[in-house]
């Protein structure tokens, strides 16, 4: 079938606020606009664009170009603050992706080429870390303010952990039939180590009623029309009190950059990014289930079996996404890439899963006929990505179809195809990648 783009609904897409007239005079907060003018600035062609009248700079300076493999794949490649150049999806607000080639230069994704994911333009661009502070209220004995000093003083010894952190849209310009929602690449992921407060023990300082069901979530960005819902998330409270969930102020063994969510944010390890709530401010303990339009209406998958429909139908039921799919990637050669027959061909890449943790990767290079297992690098904790390697020696000139497929200590597999959902979320099917030995 020849690929389109579909009429269904999706859920990661970017906001109607990015549609909209520019910035600031729409704001309801028009004293950002001067913090917000002062780092976009420095968001090379953006900024300066924004700022400086755009098209002398512009035409100094043409954007560099990469081609994403599918479709309408054109993107610029720009620097943010605090950012290498990244590959990006939208301006405002900024949706920025990692460019591939940064998953093969280690098991942690470096924090300036982090993907970046927001919902709403209105994201802080200038934040004193002295005066935010978290909130927690609702159904608990006693209301708190936390400061930065205070979390990391206050709430015992941080503790850290290794962990990805992806957009359920990620490969989301992948699927065919192609959906609708931001076309990305395989680059809205990435792994870090996290350092934190563990939720619970900010909870259990609050002191949780005994009738809470769910714990709701909000960051510093907003809607620039009141008709965007703002960005609220919710967790079950048993998953908030697991211990896992953290507060994190440190990612990589510094600050989070500024667009990764400073001064702090929610790490839920295994769950798909739209959970992992940026420059948190905001923690209400509710005695029912959510029905914020992040919860009840976007950021739902098919409530079967496969999580999966036909392409094209709409699920009969669904559910909030949860864990992240099975996943492998090949990052050592690239699809077309010439190699030398009779010698031998490393292959590296990355597997991870939504916690059960990666048991073995197998990889092929005979389209999916016969299969080697990989070896498997080190586990720096069942939540983060874990290296494979494994060696091909192409016997004999011509092409040869690689392929790479994770299992998890669950037993659970990739399928060879990927399944449809009409959001685009979850996608998880065998890699592959085309070489040709000479
Ligand atoms: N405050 C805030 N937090 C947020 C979002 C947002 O729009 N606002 N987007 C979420 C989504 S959908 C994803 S995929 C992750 C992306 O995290 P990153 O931008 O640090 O890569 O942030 C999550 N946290
Ligand atoms: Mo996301």
């Amino acid at each position: 079938m020849k690929p389109r783009l579909s009429r269904l609904p999706s859920m990661d897409h970017p906001s109607t606020d990015f549609f909209e007239a520019p910035s600031g005079a729409l704001s309801p907060r028009t004293t950002a606009l001067a913090a917000r003018r002062r780092f976009l600035r420095q968001a090379g062609a953006l900024g300066a664009g924004a700022t400086l009248g755009g098209q002398a700079l512009q035409a100094l300076a043409a954007p560099q170009m990469v081609t994403l493999p599918f479709a309408n794949g054109e993107r610029e490649l720009v620097a943010y603050p605090q950012k290498r150049p990244l590959i990006r999806l939208t301006a405002r607000p900024p949706q920025l992706e990692t460019p591939y080639s940064v998953f093969n230069e280690g098991v942690i994704t470096p924090n300036d080429a982090f993907f970046v994911r927001y919902h709403l333009a209105g994201i802080p661009t200038d934040i004193d870390p002295k005066k935010h502070r978290i909130r927690v209220r609702g159904s608990v004995d006693k209301p708190i303010e936390i400061s930065l000093d205070s979390l990391k003083r206050d709430f015992g010894k941080p503790v850290e952990l290794v962990a990805v952190n992806q957009c359920s849209g990620n490969s989301r310009g992948f699927f065919e039939p192609r959906v609708g929602g931001g076309q990305l690449a395989n680059g809205a992921m990435g792994n870090a180590r996290w350092r934190g407060i563990p939720l619970k023990r900010i909870l259990e300082k609050a002191g949780v009623k005994p009738t809470a069901k769910q714990v709701t979530f909000e960051g510093l960005d907003r809607p620039v029309i009141p008709a965007t819902p703002e960005f609220v998330k919710a967790l079950d409270i048993g998953h908030a009190m697991d211990g896992e969930v953290m507060i994190a102020f440190a990612m990589n063994g510094k600050d989070l950059p500024m667009l990764n969510g400073f001064p702090v944010r929610l790490v839920v390890p295994g769950y798909y990014g739209t959970y992992w709530v940026k420059h948190l401010a905001d923690i209400n303990v509710i005695d029912d289930v959510f029905d914020g339009f992040w919860m009840k209406t976007a950021y739902r998958i098919p409530d079967n079996d496969c999580n999966c429909v036909e392409p094209g139908k709409a699920p009969d039921k669904t559910r909030p996404i949860g864990r992240f799919t099975v996943r492998s990637f090949i990052t050592s050669v690239s699809d077309g890439q010439r190699v030398k027959a009779g010698q031998a061909l490393r292959l590296r890449g990355i597997a991870f899963d939504g916690g059960e943790g990666i048991r073995d990767v197998q990889v092929s290079a005979d389209d999916g006929k016969t299969w080697q297992a990989a070896r498997l690098g080190e586990e720096l904790s069942k939540y983060s990505f874990r290296e494979w390697t494994a060696s091909f020696t192409p016997p004999d000139a011509g092409e040869y179809t690689l392929k790479v497929r994770a299992t998890n200590r669950a037993g659970v597999t990739q399928p060879l195809q990927s399944l449809w959902n009409p959001a685009g979320y979850l996608r998880n099917g065998v890699e592959t990648v085309r070489v040709t030995a000479a």
